[in-house]
């Protein structure tokens, strides 16, 4: 594997660390793809399957010959962290979309959640937005939020953890989409998600975790790590007795000149 690969699974792993030292990946916990097509050469993309073809549930056109490293199914982010290789692995999508192949040396089957991954970067790719990376986990504050059902509404969560601090804004420009309860690991899950991407490059799953798409496996982890400083901001003041007054509109408002974002309602 050359040099540039190498460089971004050590910044996978980096991430992989981080999810497990915040407490976001109990036992197997969570889930990371990306898209290192553009880091192999055209050599490197030409490696041989070390078992063969899995089936897709669909034909992921948009991902045609395309290379993941996926984390493996059943598999802790604590030792992703530690030997990437051996807790995931590289899978080359078929030319007709259909199927995948596993690349690597070691054949580790990726996430029960790859179906709904795939989904995803197809999704966004066919859209035409240059997606890397998706980015499944489970921060406690933040699941601990949608079950609040007063809470779990786009517009009202999202309004909740942009206020706590400026940089939430600035961070996650686009907001948070809310996808109700669905099975994990399901095509449903993945369908109602890929309807929040439209809008929103963070999505809350109710009462299981959140996910974060992207360009950057860094900036993916940056924008879970802001929310969920803005959540321990809003409950640490309500464990301290009151009601965090939180930025008012104006405030807010006032970030968007000032950082050159999209104002959205
Ligand atoms: O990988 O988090 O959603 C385990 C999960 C499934
Ligand atoms: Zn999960």
């Amino acid at each position: 594997m050359n040099e540039v690969l190498m460089r971004e699974i050590a910044r996978i792993a980096e991430v992989a660390g981080y999810l497990w030292a915040k407490g976001w990946a109990e036992r197997n916990g969570g889930n990371i793809s990306v898209n290192v097509t553009a880091l192999m050469s055209e050599e490197e993309k030409k490696r041989p399957a070390i078992a063969p073809a899995v089936s897709l549930p669909e034909a992921m056109t948009a991902l045609a010959g395309h290379i993941f490293y996926v984390t493996g199914t059943g598999k802790r982010m604590r030792y992703v962290a530690q030997a990437p290789f051996a807790n995931g692995s590289l899978i080359r999508i078929a030319d007709d979309g259909l199927s995948y192949e596993i690349i690597a040396e070691e054949a580790i089957a990726p996430t029960s959640e790859l179906p709904s991954h795939l989904l995803m970067h197809n999704y966004l790719r066919a859209k035409g937005r240059d997606n890397k990376v998706v980015l499944h986990t489970h921060p406690t504050d933040l699941i601990g939020m949608t079950h609040c059902k007063p809470l779990i509404q786009s517009e009202v969560i999202t309004r909740l953890l942009w206020s706590m601090i400026p940089e939430c804004r600035i961070i996650v420009p686009k907001g948070i989409g809310i996808v109700p309860y669905e099975i994990p690991g399901t095509v449903e899950l993945a369908h109602a998600t890929i309807k929040q991407l439209e809008k929103h490059d963070v999505v809350f799953w109710e009462k299981h975790g959140i996910l974060a798409v992207g360009e950057d496996i860094i900036e993916c982890f940056d924008a879970i790590d802001t929310l969920g400083k803005s959540a321990q901001i809003y409950f640490s003041a309500r464990m301290a007795g009151y009601e965090p007054e939180g930025m008012t509109d104006e405030q807010l408002d006032g970030l968007v000149p000032a950082f050159g974002l999209d104002k959205i309602e």
